[in-house]
């Protein structure tokens, strides 16, 4: 079945792994569909928008958040919107699965030590890859 997928990843947090971010959502859109592929859209501006734009970022999320079968979210990168999403997602009852390299990061304690969150180390990117498929079955 074609699922929705919210996948979450640092924006204003960093872009150094925006690339990373581009190839999980490519991954992911084979078979499934990725609500926010803007995530991995390496030419982004960062610049602080109109109050009134901003919001509307914010309400077209969480109205994705509320809409998404699951959120996978990369989290090697600190972000404090990843963290927003993640306790949003989780207050809807929406199946969450953190990955991070483990050989980069220490993961937040408030990620690793919520049980509600599925969280997965990996040392290399070709880890992740086999995971999703059995996410996304
Ligand atoms: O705090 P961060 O910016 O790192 O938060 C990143 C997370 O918040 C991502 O998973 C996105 O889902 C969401 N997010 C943050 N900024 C945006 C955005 N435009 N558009 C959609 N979702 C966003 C920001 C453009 C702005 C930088 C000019």
């Amino acid at each position: 079945m074609n699922k929705k997928i919210y996948f979450a990843g640092s924006i204003r947090g960093g872009r150094v792994d925006a690339e990373l971010y581009k190839r999980i959502i490519a991954y992911i859109k084979r078979t499934d569909t990725v609500l926010t592929e803007h995530v991995g859209d390496l030419s982004l501006s960062l610049r602080e928008g109109e109050k009134s734009a901003e919001a509307a970022i914010y309400d077209q999320d969480t109205a994705w958040l509320r809409e998404c079968d699951l959120l996978v979210a990369e989290c090697t990168c600190p972000s404090l919107g990843v963290g927003y999403e993640l306790a949003y997602a989780e207050k809807h009852g929406k199946p969450c699965h953190v990955f991070y390299n483990r050989g980069k990061t220490h993961l937040s304690a408030m990620l690793t030590g919520d049980p509600y969150f599925v969280i997965h180390p990996y040392t290399s990117e070709d880890e992740i890859y086999p995971i999703l498929d059995g996410i996304l079955k």
